[in-house]
């Protein structure tokens, strides 16, 4: 479909619909080209409409057979197009049995029914399940499903669905079946079924309330010394739900299947949770901590879907951060909650800090640029074209950031009793976002309308902070406002309710107590103040010096903080802020003022020189033996190059690379002395094992390396070069092999062919090898450029496009991980991205669309970048049969 014939879907035009489905009954007879699905649905009039025909809907289906009751459709009572059935029932009760075929080899979109290395899969959210069978296809249509599956028993021996097995047998012609029960009622988009070659790690647990479930990962033969770990992961997540909400796993069984191609991360079906292979399988020699504690947050938050999302779900596709951003809150807190478990009471604190510091990194690459972009929505968004669009940076992370301040603003205890009525009240139900805060508001008699503008507001608020101090009364008075930028669509913005953690640091570097004016003891050296104005004062009194504020703490909520803070202080609260992530936000704060200025003098051919007093504090922290090494890993990296670029006005990735280029070498020659000392002195226990505390030191000891090969600092070369050939484990050696990368040293070459020579069959190691290749950096201006290894990394035997796995770790990494070389001034990046977003459209509009994604910030880049952009974008807006998908990216991206 050519975009500009894609409908507009709005928020406010949500209808109930006349009729609803109460079970369906489903048979599927498989075969790679000609899959017969069979359905009978049980549907019902819905009592709350007053009349109305039973829509359905449908893509790509071959219709074989449609009755109802028994009989073929009146003729004049069915109108039919390609993507809807309306039926003119009479009465009020209707079984309709509906037969198509569909073709799951053909099926390159990974979404419906399709094949994956010979097995069959599904994926069904937004919109698949109308791509397998004819259904009224949305969220608030809630039904009770058995399924039939019928295949091949050489090429297909398990057969899985959602719910429990309650019949199997054999058939002639070497084939079987498998019949499975759901006992809850689901909308469809959270209809699964597998059937394929896999074997199985199983482990049997007892709920809290004493009930056995059977937990099952599925995996290929050969996985299954990597499957432990995701299911150590379930575990945890089933314990940490009972534990912290009091939610209980409601099924007799739980399935994980892992599988190699797959358009997203992982998807929360009824008890049969489907999982990119990427976010299941881990051992030392394959996975780094990174993907170690990836999988666990993964496995977790599909885990709290069942709740959020499953019994509790979505009335309509615009309220989708109901469940996403509270399942991202809930599985943040878990990943938390681990992390500070592992680390031991004294370093729970740093560990918990880490994890908010990784958080807010996400934030601030992926989110605040769409905020400020094209694509800018609120969590909940009042229009779109593609919903699969919208599974987004913020509706999941800005998402979370809203739950996260309620759960700030109510305490624990008043958050968890705001969950405990909103499941009294809606267990088994399809709702809204205004149920969710109407529910939270309710369990604690707190007016949350003003809260509600976090759902309808597009675009990062910007706080603005200022202290006056007034020595002779010992007091010192904090000035904050907030200004949210138009957005677009959305020119005019209210005042919002912003919690705004603080703490006010002593010269000395201790915090001081806070009291305000007006009360009669101090409460706390961290207090929450509620901003709900344009702007607001604060008087703290019984301070004996100057203060130095430090505010947000712990992120307290997702704006951009402004406040007038020159080097010294920066140093200062690098130094000492008690609050472990506004210590790192200092350090990111100084970074950002360091390497823009370098780049402002790279872009006028000025001389770049880096100051002193930056070199130091950063000396600081590294030589900072009471700091735990994952936190010092933190504070030691520069800000994300996404969330520079952001900062930059216009943006100019040649300038930024300059400096990056030039900062790193000036702190690895510098601190050389320090960095090799570091990475010779953390010592690391001989076996691996995935824990934070090893993980810290891994990550500090990687960081070292990489600045020591970005200086090229001879003897930290020759570290990194015999880390990489003595690691024990992924993350050291890949680690090792990036810093050799990274730093472009002669030895990287021959470590980059030796590491794609051990992993060559491992489809999932040498996704990290083509991203590490994609994201190269060019040291050498006569360097051949990025472009042409990406370019021949295209063509590579190991590489497909019909993987998205591949596609992400090739192209995406180049598209958005590397800057500097994709926006080359020639514009050859932005012909890359054209000519591969088309060929990808033709198979993957999904896939397709997160690569369009690149370019949409292109009006934030200098004239002359923008100039060699707008031809590939109108390529690809032109181009023939360009999908809904990628339509809608590339025409917001054009509007004026
Ligand atoms: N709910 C799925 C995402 C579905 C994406 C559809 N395009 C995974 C998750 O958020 O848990
Ligand atoms: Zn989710």
């Amino acid at each position: 479909m050519k975009a500009e014939h894609a409908p507009t879907i709005r928020r406010t035009e949500f209808m109930p619909l006349p009729w609803t489905v109460l079970r369906v009954d489903l048979h599927f007879s498989l075969h790679p080209e000609a899959t017969v699905v069979t359905s009978r649905l049980a549907c019902v009039r819905n009592r709350a409409v007053d009349a109305g025909a039973l829509v359905l809907d449908g893509d790509e289906l071959e219709t074989l057979a449609l009755t109802i009751d028994g009989c073929d459709p009146q003729p004049g009572t069915v109108r039919r197009s390609a993507s809807r059935i309306e039926l003119d029932i009479d009465g009020d009760e209707a079984e309709l049995e509906i037969v198509t075929r569909i073709n799951p080899r053909a099926n390159s979109t990974l979404s419906g029914l399709y094949q994956s290395r010979g097995g069959y899969f599904t994926q069904c959210e937004a919109e698949g399940f109308r791509r397998i069978t004819w259904f009224p296809d949305r969220p608030d249509v809630m039904a009770r499903f058995t399924v039939t599956v019928e295949g091949e028993r050489a090429s297909c021996p398990v057969l899985l669905s959602n719910g429990n097995l309650v019949e199997e047998g054999e058939l002639p012609d070497g084939r079987h079946y498998a019949r499975w029960e759901d006992p809850f009622p689901k909308p469809c988009y959270l209809f699964a079924l597998v059937a394929a070659d896999l074997v199985v790690l199983e482990r049997r647990e007892l709920t809290a309330s004493g009930r056995e479930v059977l937990l099952q990962v599925w995996v290929e033969a050969g996985n299954l010394d990597r499957a432990g770990h995701a299911m150590d992961a379930l575990v945890h997540a089933m314990r940490w739900d009972e534990e912290t909400f009091g939610l209980e796993l409601d099924l007799d069984r739980y399935m994980i299947v892992a599988v190699s191609d797959f358009n997203m991360g992982a998807m929360e079906n009824k008890g049969l949770n489907i999982f990119n292979t990427k976010y299941v399988l881990a051992k030392p020699d394959t996975a780094t901590d990174a993907d170690y504690e990836h999988i666990e947050s993964v496995v977790a938050h599909e885990y709290f879907h069942n709740w959020t999302g499953n019994r509790v779900t979505c009335r309509d596709w615009f309220q989708l951060t109901l469940k996403e951003g509270l399942t991202v809150f809930r599985d943040q807190q878990f990943s938390a909650d681990m992390l500070a478990a592992a680390a031991g009471a004294e370093a729970a604190a740093s560990a918990r800090a880490v994890k908010r510091i990784d958080d807010v990194r996400v934030l601030r690459a992926a989110q605040f640029p769409e905020d400020a972009g094209p694509m800018a929505h609120p969590i909940r968004p009042d229009s779109y074209q593609e919903i699969n669009n919208f599974y987004t940076a913020t509706v999941y992370e800005k998402g979370a950031e809203v739950i996260r301040m309620l759960h700030t603003l109510l305490g624990p205890e008043g958050f968890r009793n705001g969950m405990d009525l909103y499941f009294s009240y809606h267990d088994g139900s399809a709702v809204t976002c205004d149920d969710f805060v109407e529910a939270m508001s309710e369990a604690n008699g707190r007016d949350l309308d003003q809260f509600m503008l976090w759902y309808s507001q597009a675009g990062t608020p910007r706080v603005k902070a200022e202290g006056v101090w007034d020595g002779a009364a010992g007091s010192y008075l904090l000035t904050v406002s907030q200004y949210t930028p138009p957005t677009p669509g959305q020119a005019e913005k209210q005042a919002l309710v912003i919690p705004l953690a603080i703490g006010l640091i002593g010269p000395d570097g201790e915090d001081r107590p806070l009291q305000l004016e007006g009360e009669a003891h101090p409460g706390g050296t961290t207090r929450v103040l509620e901003l709900s104005s344009e702007s607001r004062q604060w008087r703290f009194v019984g301070l004996d010096a100057e203060p130095v504020p430090s505010l947000l703490r712990g992120f307290s909520a997702p704006v951009i903080l402004e406040v007038e803070e020159d080097d010294a202080r920066l140093a200062f609260r690098m130094a000492h802020d008690a609050d472990a992530c506004n210590r790192w936000d200092a350090a990111q704060r100084y970074a950002e003022r360091v390497l823009l200025a370098l780049a402002a003098a790279a872009a006028d051919g000025r001389a770049m020189a880096v100051p002193q007093g930056f070199v130091d504090a950063f000396a600081r922290l590294l030589r900072d033996q009471r700091l735990d090494a994952a936190f010092r890993a933190q504070a030691l990296s520069l800000p994300a190059e996404a969330y520079l670029l952001e900062r930059m006005q216009p943006a100019d990735p040649a300038a930024l690379r300059a400096a990056q280029i030039h900062l790193g070498m000036t702190l690895g020659s510098m601190l050389a002395d320090d960095l090799r000392a570091l990475v010779e002195g953390l010592v690391e226990p001989a076996e691996y094992r995935y824990h934070p505390a090893d993980a810290g030191r891994r990550a500090l000891i990687n960081l070292a390396l990489r600045y020591l090969c970005a200086a090229r600092d001879a003897r930290g070369v020759a570290l990194a070069a015999q880390r990489f050939a003595e690691a024990g484990n992924m993350t050291d050696r890949f680690g090792a092999l990036a810093a050799l990368v990274h730093g472009a040293v002669a030895e990287a070459e021959g470590a980059l062919a030796a590491f794609y020579r051990r992993y060559r069959d491992d489809a999932l190691v040498l996704d990290k090898w083509f991203a590490l290749q994609a994201g190269m950096w060019r040291r050498d201006p006569a360097a051949p450029p990025t472009l042409a290894r990406v370019r021949a990394l295209l063509a590579d035997a190991a590489f497909s496009l019909a993987n998205p796995n591949k596609v992400y770790a090739l192209l995406g990494s180049f598209f958005r991980a590397n800057p500097a070389e994709f926006h080359l001034p020639d514009g050859s990046g932005y012909a890359l991205w054209a000519e591969q977003v088309i060929a990808l459209d033709a198979a993957n509009p999904q896939v397709a669309a997160r690569m369009a994604r690149a370019l949409e910030n292109w009006r934030r880049f200098t004239p002359a970048l923008q100039a060699a952009m707008r031809p590939q974008l109108e390529r690809v807006r032109d181009a023939e049969g360009l999908s809904a998908d990628v339509g809608e990216i590339i025409d917001k991206a054009l509007a004026d």
